[in-house]
């Protein structure tokens, strides 16, 4: 089998580069470990930057998105039983959020790639990249329990943080945070209680009101690493929202029936350089951050659009110089992101050795950012996005 670029993963990095790639005339495929269900349905990311929105629109892939999707023009921070609206246009110049889930992405784009794109196979493990920096480098996959090989011009590593194409890089440095908590995600068949998403600081610890449609709420708990999801009784963790989530109005939390529950670890993570030889690497197989600034699927999709741009630009002039700057421009971005998200992640989480003058800390940068236009600002503009 031989393609010109051989893509690792079909999450939302692999699947848009595929989309791209194809639109640009480019030839790819696609190996995917799982199946179709399993991507179409694995609960992750919910909120779009107003620049992811814009490249899905120009990509064609967003016709549901501009029918389904919630634009969202703020968000709400509560603090000491307290609400502060952030208001995103005032505060930036008119950017705006939408909230349209990674799976719905994920499907839109899965249907675009087979009704007129290149292979994308699922149940396709990828093994092992080889000769990564020489001039035709390969991936080895096995398929329906038979080893193959796919010979390419450049190879893409959208394989996620647990993927095999960052293993080929032999020289690369890591830089890395754990967190001692994790967050307990539930999804729920119940309206949203407020009409923006509402991130929650509390002594208990943080909690978080997002939303995946007008009849489906996603609410998330900040608990001790290592929790297991079914240790909560649905109650404890209705109960334990309404705590973090308490203020001094006549606000309520609507219940409902809990469908789903999952919990996510939070971690910083980035590998650099992002290329090695003609093996490059986009999305999470790059880089993770803590979930709290709404940023991975994002910084995906900033990936995968400057490295379509760098490879159209040398099918058409031939010359490698986008593709030579790839990892410090992908990697430019990637660090405002991994600062934002830390110091989202660390305002509003309690660590468990947290003593009384971090708590005022914490709540001093809260009052901060709702007193101060400028503080506000630096959230609003980092949450809306960063330029690429
Ligand atoms: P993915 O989505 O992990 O996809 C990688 C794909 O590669 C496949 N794969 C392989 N295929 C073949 N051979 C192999 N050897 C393979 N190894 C792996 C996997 O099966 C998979 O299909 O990476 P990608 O495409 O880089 O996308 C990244 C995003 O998924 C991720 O950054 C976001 O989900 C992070 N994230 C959020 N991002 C946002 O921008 N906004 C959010 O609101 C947001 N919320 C979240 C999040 C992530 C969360 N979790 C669960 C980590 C909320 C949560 C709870
Ligand atoms: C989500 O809806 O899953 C979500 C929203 C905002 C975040 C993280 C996750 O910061």
């Amino acid at each position: 089998m031989r393609t010109t670029v051989g893509i690792i993963g079909a999450g939302p990095a692999g699947l848009l580069l595929a989309r791209l790639l194809h639109n640009a005339g480019i030839d790819s495929v696609v190996l995917e470990s799982h199946d179709r269900e399993y991507v179409e349905h694995r609960q992750r990311a919910g909120i779009l930057e107003q620049g992811t929105v814009d490249v899905l629109r120009a990509a064609g892939a967003a016709e549901r998105l501009d029918r389904e999707g919630l634009r969202h023009d703020g968000i709400e921070l509560r603090y000491a039983r307290t609400r502060h609206r952030v208001d995103f246009p005032a505060l930036t110049g008119g950017r705006s959020v939408t909230v349209y889930a990674q799976t719905e992405v994920c499907k839109d784009l899965i249907a675009l790639q087979l009704a007129d794109g290149g292979p994308l196979l699922f149940d396709t493990e990828a093994l092992a990249v080889e000769d990564a920096d020489g001039p035709s480098p390969r991936v080895r996959f096995r398929r329906d329990g038979v080893e193959e090989t796919l010979e390419c011009a450049y190879v893409v590593g959208c394989d996620g943080f647990w993927g095999v194409a960052r293993r080929a890089i032999p020289d690369g440095r890591t830089f890395e945070r754990t967190y001692p908590y994790s967050w307990l995600g539930i999804l729920a068949d119940v309206p949203p209680s407020h009409d923006e998403l509402v991130y929650a600081r509390h002594d208990r610890g943080f909690a978080l009101l997002s939303m995946r449609s007008p009849a489906v709420s996603r609410l998330y708990l900040q608990v001790p690493a290592g929790t297991d999801a079914d240790s909560w009784t649905d109650d404890e963790i209705w109960a334990e929202l309404d705590r973090r989530l308490e203020t001094d109005d006549d606000w309520t939390l609507q219940r409902g029936p809990i469908t789903q529950k999952s919990v996510t670890p939070m971690r910083s993570y980035v590998h650099e350089p992002m290329r090695h030889g003609r093996l490059f690497l986009a999305g999470d197989a790059a880089h993770i951050v803590p979930p709290t600034g709404a940023k991975g699927l994002n910084l995906a999709v900033g990936d995968v659009v400057t490295l379509a741009r760098a490879l159209t630009h040398e099918r058409d002039t031939g010359s490698p110089a986008l593709l030579d700057t790839y990892s410090a421009d992908c990697l430019r971005r990637v660090w405002q992101a991994e600062r934002f998200s830390y110091d989202m992640t660390s305002t509003l989480h309690r660590a468990p050795d947290a003593d009384p003058f971090e708590d005022r800390l914490q709540l001093a940068r809260l009052e901060r950012i709702a007193g101060s236009r400028a503080a506000g600002a630096e959230l609003a503009e980092g949450y809306t996005g960063f330029p690429y």
